[in-house]
């Protein structure tokens, strides 16, 4: 959309506060916290959804970035009771739970040998007996296998517990593991940072500052890290904004935030089944007033295997401009929660297609949003699955 066209749909508002919000984003002003509790509260879905898209435009042209990763869950047996999460009942129920070793996972590391992967991403349960010394060594040994592998990994969850047992500061602690050869953090572990929900659905596990200040130390040591929020069950829209003010607030400090990836909460499997789960209009909403609160976030990322691929194909016209990537699953984590994929793999070929379908460019990126192809250039019958 044009600059003249969404000047023509704020304009036409007739709610006149929803009309200086619009207003303010196509000036490329920050909007407020009230602001975005109020598109939340007010605004149709073709408004922000419109505003958004016309800011993913301006942001990232037609470009929409995947990449080609691989998942590793060392293991699926959790101290943590989080009540969203399917995991959480396999520490009382051991038989259901594996811990994988370092030639386990050096074997899934191997099975990717001459294929075009350029990620790895590591997140688990968090297992009393795994160490900061174990995860140290997981990671060495991927580099010295796989050098130029990126390895995204870890929640500051699981951080937080490994800094903990092996009683060295965020700081030392993270100094190591970069050292050891983690390169970035996924977004994962953040949920809901307002303690008003935290303390009834995460009560035991890292805080927010506790989050904060893991990712912080990250930018602070050069490495980048996304950030995510789980929406949908018993949050109220102003926890959702308060969620993306204190990431806004770190990322006006550090700049080392490359993506939001806003998470639905599912309902199988979990001590919150009774709770609904969001529309798929609740949805779309979500990403697109992100994509305009999170004003200094450079990408807004659709995580398809949770979302499901039709309604991720959507997102992409309501601000989002990336839809991670070809995951080829053996993670459990999301089928057990009910997501729509309950063995979520999608190949290039099929994400290129869903890409185009939606009238965009289909980039492959690296994890830090590096161009390694331009899809669009690239002959279909010529693409590797
Ligand atoms: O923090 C757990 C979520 C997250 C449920 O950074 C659930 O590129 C919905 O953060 N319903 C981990 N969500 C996954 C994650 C992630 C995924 C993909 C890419 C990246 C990235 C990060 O999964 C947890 C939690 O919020 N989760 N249970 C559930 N029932
Ligand atoms: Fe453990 Fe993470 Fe599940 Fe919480 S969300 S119970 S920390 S695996």
């Amino acid at each position: 959309m044009k600059q003249a066209q969404i000047q023509v749909l704020v304009d036409a508002q007739d709610d006149l506060t929803l009309k200086a919000i619009g207003q303010k984003i196509i000036q490329n002003e920050r909007i407020s916290f009230e602001d975005g509790v109020a598109l939340f509260e007010k605004a149709s879905l073709p408004y922000v959804g419109a505003l958004a898209n016309w800011k993913r435009h301006e942001l990232h042209g037609d470009h929409t970035y995947f990449n080609r990763n691989f998942h590793i869950e060392p293991t699926n047996v959790c101290v943590f009771s989080c009540k969203f999460c399917s995991y959480s009942k396999l520490y009382a129920h051991k038989e259901e739970g594996w811990e994988l070793t370092i030639d386990q996972m050096m074997d899934i590391v191997r099975s990717y040998d001459g294929k075009p992967v350029t990620e790895v991403h590591i997140v688990g349960g968090v297992h009393p007996k795994l160490t900061l010394a174990f995860f140290l060594d997981l990671m060495r040994a991927i580099k010295a296998h796989r050098p130029e592998l990126h390895i995204k990994a870890f929640t500051p969850v699981e951080l937080d517990y490994m800094f903990r047992k092996a009683k060295v500061s965020v700081k030392e602690g993270m100094r190591l593991a970069h050292e050891a050869g983690l390169d970035s953090l996924p977004g994962g572990g953040a949920e809901i940072f307002h303690p008003a929900i935290r303390t009834i659905i995460c009560d035991d596990k890292v805080d927010a500052n506790g989050w904060l200040e893991i990712h912080q130390t990250a930018h602070e040591l050069g490495m980048h890290s996304n950030a995510t929020l789980l929406y949908g069950h018993i949050e109220k829209y102003e926890h959702r904004v308060d969620h993306m003010e204190r990431l806004r607030q770190l990322q006006d400090q550090t700049k080392g935030f490359n993506t939001f990836i806003p998470l639905k909460f599912r309902n199988k499997d979990n001590e919150m089944n009774a709770v609904p789960e969001s529309t798929m209009l609740e949805d779309l909403k979500m990403y697109a007033i992100s994509r305009l609160y999170l004003d200094n976030f450079p990408h807004v990322k659709a995580y398809w295997p949770m979302l499901g691929r039709q309604v991720a194909q959507l997102t992409l016209s309501y601000g989002v401009n990336d839809i991670d990537g070809t995951i080829d699953d053996t993670t459990k984590i999301y089928s057990m929660a009910g997501s729509e994929e309950q063995n979520p793999a999608m190949s290039t070929l099929e994400l290129v297609r869903l890409i185009k379908q939606a009238k965009r460019t289909p980039i492959e990126r690296g994890t830090l949003y590096n161009v390694i192809q331009d899809f669009s250039l690239i002959d279909e019958a010529a693409i590797e699955a």
